[in-house]
């Protein structure tokens, strides 16, 4: 796929709801592999993102590179948990603004710093807008980003906020409880900003159904995405295979 952006894009379009498989380079080991290709086998992801908000390993390229070469067919979008989680590898990079805070270095900060990097490597950029929502928990997300989520009562600050980001010219949005959140992202709250933008709506963090994720999807979520889920037990993949975000909803 040449363009992932237009892919999603014309997915909305015709109300094909998306699967991202979020892959978390750390968690790359042997039996691990095994059990994703057992599962994928079965019941495969529309897209893999992947990255992470902290890295205690040294796998991230060799974990794209086996991603690459497993799973041909699947485009394998990072998730940059940082600067250096950058590679020619991935079909794209979601170039992320973390809109829902006020810390600099994750609005613009970081972008300076790897601009001229990510020019050379030469990867398709997916400008998105990165809203971190409260998830009943402190997640690594949370910490590591010195910011304060949005209130999971507050959908009028995420519409309002994703709307900004939309009018700044920002191609997707992300509103994530980050990962192992005790509750996810509502429908309802979800409703409230489907309501305000016209931008793919991806929605992330302590998802731990297909029954959720379906109602996500029917509230107006393009893009569901799952790592802890399939981290934990790769076999739960099966229960996503044939629902209704394989056809038309809209
Ligand atoms: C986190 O949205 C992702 O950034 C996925 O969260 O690991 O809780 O599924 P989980």
């Amino acid at each position: 796929l040449d363009n992932i952006l237009a892919h999603i894009k014309s997915k909305k379009r015709e109300g094909i709801k998306m699967l991202a498989h979020l892959i978390d380079p750390d968690k790359l080991e042997s039996q691990h592999k095994l059990n994703l290709v057992e599962a994928y086998s079965i019941s495969a992801p529309d897209l893999i993102f992947y990255g992470g908000s902290l890295m205690t390993s040294n796998r991230f390229e060799s974990g794209l590179n086996w991603i690459k070469d497993t799973f041909p067919n699947i485009p394998v979008i990072i998730f940059p948990g940082d600067t250096n989680q950058v590679s020619s590898k991935a079909d794209a990079l979601l170039l992320l603004s973390l809109v829902s805070g006020r810390n600099p270095d994750l609005l613009i900060g970081k972008h300076v710093l790897s601009s001229f990097k990510l020019k050379e490597l030469n990867i398709p950029l997916i400008p998105t807008a990165y809203l971190l929502v409260d998830g009943g928990v402190a997640t690594t997300a949370n910490y590591m980003s010195f910011s304060a989520p949005i209130p999971a009562n507050k959908p009028e600050i995420a519409a309002a906020t994703a709307l900004a980001a939309e009018q700044l010219g920002m191609q997707l949005a992300y509103f994530d409880c980050g990962s192992g959140a005790q509750k996810h992202i509502t429908p309802d709250f979800i409703k409230k900003i489907r309501a305000s933008i016209d931008l793919p709506i991806i929605v992330g963090g302590g998802i731990k159904n297909a029954e959720s994720a379906n109602k996500l999807w029917s509230a107006g979520a393009d893009i569901i995405v799952i790592g802890q889920l399939f981290e934990e037990d790769p076999s739960a993949l099966k229960a996503f295979k044939n629902l209704s975000f394989r056809t038309t909803l809209n």
